[in-house]
């Protein structure tokens, strides 16, 4: 997959993209990831981007002009998507990302100051996405944050972690408490059915952990999670025992 961002911010992608899972894909060829400056497609002298808001108000607005020269010269005739970060976009999740994981390519626009100039929403860009209900002083974080998680669900990417697939939230519900070495750690013992060696024993416990933390926690999530009819029973039996408490 080929990732394009347009950003007034590049040195802020220095690191992120440059570490551990999203490092080796890169080096892999399996996802590149491109980014560009705002700044470069201006066409005056002083390298304008921003602008008063027509009507008055606070704040600056994102010109128009240099981000249909970004997308047009990056395009081309082709059609890629082109998705807008904002918080007024639809929410990120699990779903939305593997939604985006089947473009081959995309280019993402990081918004900035009081947004961008409605004329770019209404005839340049595809889709708007916010990564959570709290505001950002730019779309960068937010656009790191799709990028990490896309990445993650491209074939190939994941290796020696495991599948995507099984990613906490793909399935719907939180993950199951993890241990290590050592088994008594001052005093704290790791759970006994984890070193019986009975991998039925182990799969089981680790579900039922899952879906009473996911209860606890995030019990939204639990309305969408797959479950046996014996994991609905359990999920029950626990509901009720909260009640009688
Ligand atoms: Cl995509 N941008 C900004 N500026 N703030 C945000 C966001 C995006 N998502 C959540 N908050």
């Amino acid at each position: 997959m080929k990732i394009h961002i347009l950003t007034l911010f590049p040195n802020m992608f220095a690191g992120p993209f440059d570490e551990s899972i999203i490092k080796r894909a890169r080096e892999r060829g399996l996802v590149s990831i491109s980014i560009y400056n705002l700044r470069h497609y201006t066409q005056d002298k002083h390298h304008v981007v921003d602008d008063y808001p027509y009507g008055g108000g606070r704040g600056m607005v994102l010109k128009p002009e240099p981000l249909f020269e970004a997308v047009e010269s990056i395009r081309g005739d082709a059609r890629i998507p082109v998705i807008l970060l904002t918080p007024q976009g639809r929410l990120f999740s699990q779903q939305v990302a593997q939604e985006l994981a089947r473009y081959d390519e995309m280019i993402l626009i990081c918004g900035h100051y009081e947004g961008v100039d409605e004329r770019v929403r209404e005839h340049l860009v595809d889709d708007e996405i916010s990564i959570g209900d709290y505001v950002l002083s730019g779309g960068e974080i937010a656009a790191m944050v799709v990028v990490d998680a896309v990445a993650r669900q491209l074939p190939g990417v994941l290796g020696a972690e495991g599948a995507a697939g099984e990613d906490s939230h793909a399935l719907g519900l939180l993950e199951y408490p993890q241990y290590t070495r050592p088994q008594l750690f001052r005093g704290w013992a790791v759970p006994e059915v984890l070193l019986s060696g009975n991998h039925a024993h182990i799969a089981k416990w680790r579900r039922q952990q899952s879906i009473l933390r996911t209860l606890r926690r995030r019990p939204d999530l639990l309305e969408r999670a797959e479950l046996s009819p014996e994991e609905k029973g359990f999920l029950e039996e626990i509901k009720k025992g909260n009640q009688a408490r």
